[in-house]
């Protein structure tokens, strides 16, 4: 099949949701296999990659998000839209046209997306709006799409029981405080006893936004709120007064398809593989350039400039979409390996966003003592690199806030880097890497603003010089990396506050 052929049939597989079989033909020329090249080396590969290469795919992804302008009003790449069909046409066009040197796999997946257009809530009879009061992801509307009345009943305990929810949550907009399980089992909980709506209020500091996860038939319209909003009507209610209420969401929850792309060298030794993965789409506010446009990128980048060498074990990149839902890609392709195909993934390294504004060198702080085994060997690679570059670095958490999760759920050794989200960069770590203390490592993270103009490339390039040293260390040798243990052995089974990028509990 030619590539433009294998293209256009792509994009009618995605836009028509259709199930192929799992692998595709690779198109034919040019032919680029790996026979009588030099074995790839760190050196070679990082020399290979230039900011230049980087930000020209940069400015061709804006165009595409600027496909979903008709049905979003912006630019955007969230699954379901044309922007991200379009992104996936991309990445599948790009291997293609690199001839046999991969096998592109496409594996295509349900996924919901969910949309909030609106919502209020009013607490009290003068009708109070608090300030941080949101709207849950993937939340159902309200009845009718319209508002809903009743009073604030407190729900006993965490709510994470029936039983918590006493006969009076009938009618009622449960009341229930953040912990113990997620917040889709309470608003499933609550929709259960007859609430018409649930306020989930926090439990810490701040506000509370987060996700109901998986959709339930019993969720209601759900909210978070703060603590601090939330103290007055406990009171209240703790001394035994009424507090009327009012709540209203407009929303949808929608099933879709979407797609996995992935890509296996075709040299190397298939039952060793050196795996890295990327997400394909952006969450519906933005274009998503640097989150994670970036990683997507720097594979198709690394994956390009591969074929001019042969490797010993094989290099499988995966570009992963529904990670803004709640990892749905990744948590997919993992759950549908045998035990098998799980056992030839040496390792899996995540690239989140790589190219922050206002970035420093993050690296997951990867243990052996709470993930699988070779996990810290990871860990270390990349702070080996960031200082033989002379580079600070940080440790940041390891809690399940990206593609990783389910891999070392799994058992199969983990780690990666970013170059900062949301959070606040401290003074200590302005002086490590310059830009602003007080201000986030990305002012736009999930916004309109996340274009190419958000890129710091400097840290981009750098970054994805380590992609490449990490993929030709892997591909030419895992002498001195433990070997895989089972999955069973190796699956440690902690519960997380995240999944993705969103709270769940
Ligand atoms: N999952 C990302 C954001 C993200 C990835 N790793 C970290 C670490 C710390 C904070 C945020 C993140 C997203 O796609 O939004
Ligand atoms: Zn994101
Ligand atoms: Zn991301």
């Amino acid at each position: 099949m030619r590539p433009s052929l294998v293209l256009a049939f792509a994009s009618q597989v995605v836009a028509a949701g259709i199930q192929l079989p799992l692998v595709l033909p690779s198109a034919s020329s040019p032919a680029v296999s790996s026979v009588g090249k030099p074995i790839v080396t760190s050196d070679a590969l990082q020399a290979d990659i230039d900011a230049k290469n980087l930000l020209e795919r940069a400015n061709h992804l804006y165009e595409l998000a600027k496909l979903s302008n008709p049905d979003y009003s912006h630019p955007t790449r969230v699954i379901g839209s044309k922007g991200h069909v379009a992104t996936i046409d991309y990445i599948y066009s790009t291997i293609a046209s690199l001839g046999d040197y991969y096998t592109i796999t496409n594996q295509t997946f349900n996924a919901v997306v969910g949309n909030v257009f609106e919502f209020r809530l009013e607490l009290g009879g003068g009708g109070n709006v608090p300030k941080s009061a949101s709207a849950m992801s993937l939340t159902p509307p309200t009845k009718n799409k319209g508002p809903v009345f009743g009073p604030l009943v407190l729900v006993d305990n965490d709510g994470c029981d029936q039983t918590d929810y006493a006969s009076n949550v009938v009618g009622s907009i449960a009341f229930i405080r953040r912990g113990t399980c997620t917040f889709g089992q309470k608003s499933a909980l609550a929709g259960k006893a007859g609430a018409v709506a649930a306020v989930i209020y926090n439990n810490g500091q701040g506000s509370l936004s987060g996700t109901l996860g998986e959709p339930s038939p019993d969720h209601v319209a759900t909210f978070g709120l703060s603590r601090e909003d939330s103290e007055p009507y406990i009171e209240e209610l703790r001394a035994g007064k009424t507090v009327a209420a009012k709540a209203y969401i407009d929303s949808i929850v929608e099933n879709i398809k979407t797609v996995n792309i992935v890509a296996q060298t075709n040299g190397g030794d298939a039952e060793n593989c050196v795996m890295l993965g990327a997400h394909s789409d952006s969450v519906a506010e933005g274009p998503g350039i640097n989150d994670d446009g970036s990683g997507s990128l720097t594979l198709l980048e690394v994956a390009t400039q591969l074929t001019k060498y042969s490797v010993n074990n094989c290099v499988r990149f995966g570009w992963w979409a529904g990670e803004e839902e709640g990892l749905l890609g990744s948590d997919y392709y993992v759950a549908m390996l045998s035990t098998e195909e799980n056992g030839k993934i040496r390792l899996f390294m995540d690239y989140d966003m790589l190219a922050s504004p206002n970035y420093a060198n993050q690296v997951y702080d990867a243990t052996n003592e709470a993930n699988p085994t070779g996990s810290q060997e990871l860990r270390d690679l990349y702070i080996d690199f960031y200082q033989s570059n002379d580079q600070n670095y940080t440790l940041i958490p390891f809690d399940g806030r990206s593609d990783y999760d389910a891999f070392i759920k799994h058992g199969i050794p983990g780690g990666g880097i970013a170059a900062g989200a949301e959070g606040v960069k401290t003074k200590e770590e302005a002086e490590m890497f310059g830009g602003k203390a007080g201000e986030w490592f990305d002012p736009c993270y999930h916004q309109l603003c996340d274009t190419v103009d958000n890129l710091n490339l400097a840290a981009w390039e750098l970054n994805s010089k380590l992609v490449a040293h990490s993929v030709a260390t892997f591909a030419r040798s895992f002498d001195g990396f433990p070997e895989r243990c089972t999955v069973e052995s190796e699956s440690h089974g902690v519960a997380s506050y995240w999944h993705g990028p969103k709270l769940v509990m």
